[in-house]
């Protein structure tokens, strides 16, 4: 059986070609055209990255790998008696374009386990940070002081040729998804646990051992197989992979790109949106003193946040124009294992009575639900209550599909991303309302 770092490789050395011909033969064909709205309004739909490890299709939602979200949790490898497929074969999926067999999952999990081990001196620096520093600041400083580690930092002092770069990026990306169940779980047991922190257990799975050192009982296990699933790509632009492809396109290694995209990935329109979502029912819940609102109740609190100025979080997206399908994949969890759950209860009324309201205001594109409307709620069901900390676990998925994309984006040589920009006077001259 070839590893899955020599099956990597061919991939890489199959791709290679189409990569260099489109830039040599066909460098100078128009992609697309970029209006003066798109340049000031966050380039949306703008053409401009290139990934093959997922495509986001406005309404049908996301694919990894060209497969949909039930057909990865149908194809993927899973546990004995688990409803959700291993992290790991998710992994070798987003890595080869490949769905792995049993045996290619236990490699890529025997890997992880093999290069587990978070330095002691990453403990050290958790503990040293105020016990109330937000976990999205803690869980990124603990990447970034691991910067050290880094194979890729060091083989360049060396001198290592540009067309090996993806190999050592290779081997960083594994040594860090590896050590990333264990911190974040540090994390919420230093934090919010009294400090009782569980050991690994290295017979687990990536899931299973996040499950375990959390102390939280099955099937807490799959869903975090599949919250590190769902979460892992968006394909480019979101602001969390582009954050890190952008990083790492000046050779900054792995360390400081995940810790960079973590950065961004912790504002509120982004995923910090599914803490957001919670604190937002959690006020309703209060103000309707634990009652399930009725939908009328619930149409004026949706009302009084649009009137105050404020977005209704969880709702909308840059570029879906339909239910997110990692919300319906959520969603179908939580018929099947919380249909009663009050918070859930809550969770369905809102889907019922926000798209309408947000299409009479006129503004979101996008009315409908998005990811982070939902994954809080089956968090809160299984007993993790501090929302502060649903985005970690928003980047610890994260992490799997952003490392793979800068690992391809050194095989294939992707250079450094340099856009230009124009200054408000230039684009009064190209709207014809300023002379030069
Ligand atoms: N509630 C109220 N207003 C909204 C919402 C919403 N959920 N979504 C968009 N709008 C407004 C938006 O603020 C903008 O207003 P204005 O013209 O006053 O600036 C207008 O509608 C047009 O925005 P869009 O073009 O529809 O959205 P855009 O692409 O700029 O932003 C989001 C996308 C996701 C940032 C936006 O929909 C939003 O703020 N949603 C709430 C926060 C959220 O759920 N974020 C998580 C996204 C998923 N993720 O995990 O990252
Ligand atoms: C994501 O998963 O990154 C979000 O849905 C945001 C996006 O795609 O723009």
């Amino acid at each position: 059986m070839a590893t899955l770092k020599e099956k990597l490789y061919e991939k890489i050395e199959q791709w290679r070609p189409r990569t260099q011909r489109l830039v040599k033969e066909y460098g100078d064909v128009k992609v697309c055209d970029v209006t003066i709205a798109q340049v000031i309004g966050g380039m949306r739909g703008v053409k401009c990255l290139v990934t093959d490890i997922s495509y986001l299709d406005p309404y049908e939602g996301i694919r990894f790998r060209g497969y949909t979200i039930p057909e990865v949790m149908e194809k993927l490898p899973k546990p004995p008696g688990c409803e959700m497929p291993y992290v790991e074969g998710h992994v070798y999926l987003l890595l080869t374009g490949d769905i792995p067999t049993e045996n290619e999952v236990a490699e890529v999990a025997e890997e992880f386990k093999k290069r587990s081990q978070v330095p002691q001196y990453v403990f050290d620096m958790l503990r040293a940070m105020p016990r109330d520093t937000h976990p999205m600041t803690m869980f990124s400083a603990a990447i970034l002081s691991m910067q050290r580690e880094s194979v890729f930092a060091k083989k360049y002092r060396e001198g290592i040729s540009k067309m090996d770069y993806w190999d050592p990026y290779f081997e960083d990306m594994l040594n860090l998804l590896a050590k990333l169940p264990t911190i974040a779980a540090y994390i919420y047991r230093m934090k919010y646990r009294s400090d009782t922190i569980i050991p690994p257990d290295p017979n687990l799975d990536f899931g299973g051992n996040f499950a375990h050192m959390m102390g939280i009982d099955k099937p807490y296990d799959d869903v975090a197989r599949m919250y590190f699933i769902l979460h892992s790509d968006h394909e480019s632009g979101n602001v969390s992979a582009h954050t890190g492809h952008l990083v790492a396109s000046a050779l900054s290694d792995l360390y400081y790109a995940i810790s960079a995209m973590l950065d961004g990935l912790a504002g509120p329109l982004h995923g910090l949106a599914n803490q957001e979502v919670l604190r937002w029912i959690q006020g309703i819940y209060e103000k309707m003193g634990g009652k399930i609102p009725t939908e009328e109740e619930m149409k004026k609190f949706v009302w009084d946040t649009l009137n105050a100025g404020q977005v209704i979080p969880g709702f909308g997206h840059a570029v879906l124009r339909k239910t997110d399908p990692r919300y319906t994949a959520q969603r179908e969890f939580a018929l099947k294992h919380l249909p009663d759950d009050p918070l859930f209860k809550y969770v369905d009324l809102l889907y019922k009575v926000v798209p309408p309201i947000l299409q009479e205001q006129g503004k979101a594109k996008n009315p409908w639900p998005n990811v982070d409307a939902h994954s809080g709620v089956i968090q809160w069901y299984y007993g993790v209550r501090e929302y502060d900390f649903y985005t970690v676990l928003f980047g610890v998925g994260r992490a799997i599909g952003v490392c793979s994309n800068i690992v391809w984006d050194r095989a294939l040589g992707y250079p450094i991303e340099r856009p230009k920009s124009v200054t408000t006077d230039m684009l009064e001259e190209i709207a014809g309302i300023k002379k030069s």
